[in-house]
C-alpha cells in the first residue's frame, strides 16, 4: 500500500484484505456510507451502503441500520482470475477509482458519494468485455433481513422494512458510452426523506444523468473542497503523520450530517451495522469537538440530535426508575437504548454474558452537557438553547439528581454503581470521571437556566411550562456543590479510579495476558480477566484530567498518566487520543506521538480489535479519527480555549517543522501557525467556508 499525499492506494489483490478494504475505501455523506468494495462484490464481500437512521429490527434479533439495495452492482463474463489490482482513493475529492486487469480482460471504475446531492452516487465504468449493471438486493446483513422487495425492474428497486414499513427506493439512470462503458447514476431516497421515494430517487438520477459526470462531479469536488479548506491540517516535516492525520479527518467527514439534525455519527461511521450503527458518547466526547471548531453547523446538528431524542432517553430513566434523561449507551433513532443486558457471548460457554453497558454508563448524559456547553463556549451560539439543547441539559441534570445518593455520615452526594469509560469496572462507586462531568453537567444546567431566563425570558417560561424545573434549582446547586469528587492524594498525586481501585490486583498487562484462554475472550463483565486487576479498558481518570486541565497541576497530570498508563489495555480506540494529548502536555512528545499514530493510523492498518466475545466488531472509528484531530490540535499544537480566547502551548513531535491549520472561533476564523521557533494565531476575516 502506498500513501502519497492525499492518495491512498492498494497495489494487488488480497481476499483477505476484502473487508478491510471495504473501511479503507469508504464513501460517503452523512446520509449514507458506501463502503469501498468492488462493483462485482456482493454480501459474502461485506459490500454496503448504509442509510444513517433507517433502522429495523428483525423479531428476536438486534436492531440495526438497514442497507440498500446495492445500485452499483456491474459483472463482464469470462474475465477468469484477477492478474493486477489497484484501488485508489482520492481524499481531496472523496472519488473511488480501481485498475484491475484479469487473465481475459481488464476493468476501470470511479466512484463518488455525491457531498452536492446526498441522494447521488455515480459512476463510471468501462471493461474490455461487455458489462452487465443492474441492482442487487441481495444485501449484507448483521441481522438481517431487513425488508420485502415490493417493485423491481430493471433500474428500479424499491423495498420496504419489516419493523417499520419504511420505504427504499433505489434508481439508477445508465449512460452508455459505447458497450464497453457507461456512466451510472445511483439515486437512494427514502420514505422518511420524501412522500414517494421512488418518483424522487427516478427523478434525481434522471437529473444526474442529463447534467453528466463532469458536472455532479464539479458539484460534488467544490463541497469537498470547502470541508478540506476549514479542516485540514497541515503538518510539515512528517508525510507519513500529515496522511494519517488527514486520512482520520477524511473518514470522520464522510459520516458528518451536514444535512440533518436527526441524525448523528454512530460508533462505527456508516461503515456497517456493527454495534447496532448506535450512536454513542464517542460522538460527543471525541467527533463533535472537532466539528465545533471547524464546521460548527455539523456540531450543532450533533447537538440538537440529542434533543430529538429526548424521548427516548427520559424512558431509559423511568424504565430503570429515574427521572429526567438517562441516554443511551447505544441509541438508535428515537434514542431509544439498542444495547440488550446481554450484550456479549462468553467465548467459553456460548451463552450471553450480563453486563451493565446498559443500565450503569450514566456518563452518557453528562458528556452530552459536556459537548453542549463548550459548543455554546465556543461558538457562542446561544440559539441552541432556545431549540431545545436547555431542555436537554436540564433533563440530563434532572437524571443525576434522581440517581445520586446523599450520605448523611459522609455529608456529601455520591454517585454508586455505575461503570465509567473503563468498562472493565462494572458497578463501581465514585468513578472519579463521571462524578467529576456530573457535577459539571449540573453546573452546565443552572448557568444555562440561568442565562436562558435573563436573556431569553419568553424560551424560560415555554421551557418552564413543558417540564417545570424551577423548583429542582436549588437542589441541583446543592448537589453539585456537595458531590463527592475524587481528588489527587496529597502524597502521591494519584486520583483513585473509583472507590477501591488501589486495592485491586496489581498485574501488569503481560501477566494479564499470559492468563488468555481465547483471543476473542472479553476482559470484563461477570469473570473478565481485568475485573479484579487494576488493567482498565481505556483512558478514565486520564481522560476526565483533559478535559478539567486548569484543575490539576503538571505534576498531578504527569503522576496520574504514568501510574495509567502501563495500566491501560487500550481495548477501546477511544484511548489512545487521551493518552497522546496529555502526553504532549505533560513534556513527552515522543509518547505523545506514538499514541498519536495510533489513533491516526486506526481504520490504515486495521489493527483494532475485530471480536469482542463472539461479536464482530469491525469497521470505521470515527471517534479514533476525531481523536487524531483533537491530539494533534490540543495535543501538540497545545491550543488552549478559556473565556478569555485562544492560546497556544505547542509541543512539536521531533521532525514536524510547521502545523498550520484554521479554527472557528465565536464567529471569526483564525490561521494557527506553530513552527518549533513560534507559534501564531492570526484572526482572518469571515469564515473559512464561505
Ligand atoms: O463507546 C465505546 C466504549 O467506550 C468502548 N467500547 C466501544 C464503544 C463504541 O466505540
Amino acid at each position: 500500500m502506498t500513501k502519497q499525499d492525499w492518495q491512498y492506494r492498494v497495489d494487488g489483490f488480497a481476499a483477505d484484505e476484502i473487508a478491510l478494504n471495504g473501511n479503507r475505501f469508504m464513501l460517503g455523506n452523512g446520509y449514507m456510507g458506501l463502503r469501498g468494495t468492488l462493483e462485482e462484490f456482493g454480501k459474502d464481500q461485506l459490500a454496503g451502503c448504509m442509510l444513517n437512521g433507517v433502522y429495523d429490527q428483525v423479531p428476536g434479533k438486534w436492531r440495526e441500520p438497514v442497507n440498500a439495495p446495492n445500485g452499483l452492482f456491474t459483472t463482464v463474463d469470462g474475465l477468469g482470475a484477477i492478474t493486477s489490482h489497484e484501488q485508489l482513493l482520492d481524499l481531496r475529492r472523496a472519488r473511488m477509482s480501481r485498475k484491475t486487469r484479469y487473465e481475459n480482460g481488464a476493468v476501470e471504475s470511479e466512484r463518488f458519494v455525491s457531498q452536492a446531492d446526498m441522494h447521488l452516487i455515480a459512476m463510471r465504468y468501462s471493461a474490455t468485455g461487455v458489462p452487465k449493471t443492474g441492482i442487487d438486493a441481495d444485501v449484507w446483513d448483521i441481522n438481517g433481513p431487513h425488508f420485502q422487495i415490493r417493485q423491481r425492474s430493471e433500474d428500479t428497486v424499491v423495498v420496504e422494512t419489516n419493523e417499520l414499513g419504511i420505504a427504499v427506493a433505489v434508481a439508477t439512470a445508465t449512460d452508455w458510452i459505447d458497450e464497453h462503458s457507461f456512466y451510472k447514476y445511483i439515486a437512494i431516497y427514502t420514505s422518511l426523506d420524501n412522500e414517494d421515494p421512488q418518483a424522487a430517487a427516478r427523478a434525481c438520477a434522471e437529473r444526474a444523468k442529463a447534467a453528466g459526470y463532469q458536472a455532479v462531479g464539479a458539484e460534488h469536488d467544490a463541497c469537498w473542497e470547502r470541508i478540506w479548506r476549514r479542516s485540514d491540517v497541515v503538518i510539515e516535516g512528517d508525510p507519513e503523520a500529515q496522511f494519517a492525520l488527514r486520512y482520520s479527518l477524511y473518514q470522520l467527514h464522510l459520516a458528518a450530517p451536514r444535512h440533518s439534525d436527526r441524525v448523528s455519527i454512530p460508533a462505527r461511521a456508516l461503515s456497517g451495522q456493527v454495534y447496532k450503527g448506535a450512536v454513542f458518547w464517542d460522538t460527543e466526547m471525541f467527533m463533535t469537538p472537532v466539528f465545533t471548531l471547524t464546521e460548527p453547523a455539523v456540531a450543532r446538528n450533533l447537538i440538537l440530535y440529542r434533543y430529538h431524542t429526548l424521548e427516548g432517553a427520559r424512558e431509559k430513566a423511568a424504565e430503570y426508575g429515574y427521572r429526567g434523561a438517562f441516554f443511551a449507551w447505544e441509541g438508535q433513532e428515537r434514542g431509544n437504548d439498542a444495547c440488550t443486558h446481554f450484550n456479549v457471548t462468553d467465548v467459553f460457554t456460548g451463552r450471553p454474558m450480563r453486563t451493565y453497558f446498559r443500565d450503569k454508563q450514566i456518563h452518557i448524559s453528562a458528556d452530552i452537557v459536556y459537548a453542549i456547553k463548550q459548543y455554546y463556549m465556543q461558538t457562542g451560539d446561544f440559539s441552541v438553547f432556545a431549540d431545545g439543547a436547555a431542555e436537554v441539559v436540564a433533563e440530563c441534570a434532572r437524571f443525576f439528581y434522581s440517581y445520586a445518593y446523599y450520605k448523611r455520615d459522609k455529608q456529601r452526594f455520591e454517585l454508586l454503581d455505575v461503570t465509567g469509560p473503563d468498562e472493565y469496572h462494572e458497578r463501581v462507586a465514585n468513578n472519579a470521571y463521571t462524578n467529576r462531568m456530573v457535577k459539571a453537567a449540573l453546573d452546565t444546567a443552572l448557568e444555562v437556566l440561568d442565562l436562558l431566563k435573563a436573556n431569553q425570558p419568553d424560551a424560560y417560561a415555554a421551557l418552564e411550562q413543558k417540564i417545570s424545573v424551577e423548583a429542582e434549582l436549588d437542589l441541583w446547586r446543592e448537589m453539585s456543590a456537595e458531590l463527592y469528587v475524587p481528588q489527587p492524594d496529597p502524597a502521591t498525586g494519584l486520583i483513585e479510579q473509583f472507590d477501591g481501585y488501589m486495592k485491586l490486583e496489581d498485574c501488569s498487562l503481560a501477566e494479564l495476558k499470559e492468563r488468555v484462554l481465547d483471543p476473542n475472550e472479553y476482559f470484563g463483565g461477570g469473570n473478565g480477566l481485568a475485573t479484579t486487576t487494576k488493567i482498565l479498558k481505556q483512558a478514565d481518570v486520564v481522560l476526565m484530567m483533559n478535559l478539567f486541565k486548569d484543575e490539576y497541576s503538571k505534576a498531578v497530570k504527569a503522576a496520574n498518566w504514568e501510574y495509567y498508563e502501563p495500566r491501560t489495555e487500550h481495548g477501546s480506540s477511544l484511548s489512545a487520543c487521551a493518552y497522546a494529548m496529555m502526553a504532549a502536555e505533560i513534556g513527552k512528545p515522543d509518547w505523545a506521538y506514538t499514541y498519536f499514530m495510533k489513533t491516526a493510523t486506526v481504520d490504515l492498518t486495521g489493527k483494532s480489535k475485530q471480536y469482542v466475545g463472539t461479536l464482530y466488531i469491525g469497521g470505521t472509528h470515527p471517534a479514533a479519527n476525531g481523536g487524531a484531530w483533537l491530539s494533534a490540535v490540543f495535543g501538540f499544537a497545545g491550543l488552549r480555549i478559556g473565556e478569555q480566547g485562544l492560546r497556544l502551548e505547542p509541543s512539536l513531535p521531533a521532525g514536524w517543522t510547521r502545523m498550520a491549520f484554521n479554527v472557528e472561533f465565536r464567529g471569526e476564523t483564525y490561521a494557527i501557525d506553530v513552527t518549533p521557533d513560534q507559534a501564531r494565531i492570526q484572526k482572518i476575516s469571515g469564515k473559512t467556508g464561505e
